[in-house]
């Protein structure tokens, strides 16, 4: 009964890990035991997020965050959880956070071999009013643990072993690419445990959706302007794009990854460049989508391939379907 073996043989996540370490014989579990400390920072987050309405926790914290926005109680509270799942568990030797301004060295005793870029809930002007938030992590690996310093975490995101996001919606999904593809998973709150939901994970090729903050449209560069105004009015005969944004990285790329299409945080006038942070934003997602057959580009050059100068630099995004990443590429590559 092959319908009742599916309800009853639960790939977990951590199960699912294991067997795509069981292919590296090297590797000793250390992996395993980092991506479980990460699953129970977010199912901490998706519990107090549930709760946020009822516990008060929403409103200003009184503190404001290195980017100097306004932070919210929810991310206080998230960053330390994750800051302390990480350094228990004995797996990481630095971390960097979007919510601290330098990065976090493990002391000596607790170190290992990896390290954690995140950004512990992004997508904060949409907590007060309920709406999906995310949590977003790039993992490194450190050549010299005991030697660690800031130049080991300033790597282009080709060096990323691991990246993933959990989104904190309707359910609660996690979406992590080892560099095998990209799985997603669901939180079954019964259980407290994620579920291969989303095995191996394909963006559709070409896509009807486009996903950007219109507000700027007045500062935007030329092939930005050229781009959207395509989705708009196409002159090839195919009918005009959607536009859907929500306003938060996380729940905008799922989409864009299940779906198809495009997300764009470009550079303007204002903002040359751009708004998104490079090794916990840009870098996360970029893999994602390369490793689920989509791409992801700066303007410039291919994002993954960017080589961070500072913990909190930003970068121009274009990512998601193949097909329309190649148009944007093609619309500056006409411009230069
Ligand atoms: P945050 O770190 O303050 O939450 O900002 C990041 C968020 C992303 O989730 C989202 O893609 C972007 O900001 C939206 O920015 P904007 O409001 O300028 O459209
Ligand atoms: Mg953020």
């Amino acid at each position: 009964h092959a319908a009742e073996a599916q309800r009853t043989d639960l790939m977990t996540i951590t199960r699912h890990v294991l067997n795509e370490q069981g292919r590296h014989p090297e590797s000793r579990g250390d992996f395993t035991i980092l991506l479980s400390h990460i699953v129970l920072g977010c199912k901490f987050v998706a519990s107090a997020v549930n709760k946020a309405g009822l516990a008060k926790l929403v409103g200003l914290a009184g503190e404001t965050n290195v980017q100097g926005e306004e932070q919210k109680k929810l991310d206080v509270l998230s960053n330390e959880v994750f800051v302390k799942a990480l350094v228990s568990s004995g797996r990481t030797c630095v971390l960097v956070s979007e919510e601290n301004e330098e990065a976090i060295f493990v002391d000596p005793q607790l170190r290992g071999k990896y390290c954690v870029c995140f950004d512990p809930l992004d997508g904060s002007s949409n907590i007060d009013c309920g709406v999906s938030i995310g949590t977003i992590f790039g993992i490194y690996m450190i050549k010299d643990k005991d030697n660690v310093t800031l130049g080991d975490v300033l790597q282009p995101g080709t060096n990323m072993l691991a990246a993933g996001y959990c989104m904190y919606g309707s359910s609660c999904t996690l979406v992590l690419s080892t560099g095998n593809g990209v799985n997603g998973f669901t939180l079954d709150p019964s259980l407290g445990e994620f579920i291969l939901t989303h095995p191996n994970i394909k963006i559709p090729k070409k896509g009807k959706i486009y996903s950007v903050n219109e507000g700027n449209a007045k500062n935007w560069d030329v092939p930005t302007a050229k781009y959207v105004e395509k989705c708009k009015f196409p002159q090839d005969g195919s009918s005009p794009k959607s536009l859907r944004y929500i306003g938060s990285m996380v729940a905008d790329v799922h989409r864009t990854l299940l779906y198809g299409g495009i997300f764009l945080y470009p550079a303007d006038q204002k903002s040359p460049n751009g708004k998104l942070r490079v090794l916990y934003e840009v870098f996360p997602m970029s893999f994602l989508m390369e490793q689920a057959g989509g791409q992801a580009f700066t303007g410039k050059q291919r994002a993954l391939e960017l080589a961070p100068t500072k913990l909190h630099d930003r970068s121009p995004i274009f990512l998601g379907s193949y097909d329309e990443v190649e148009e944007i590429k093609a619309l500056y590559a006409s411009e230069s």
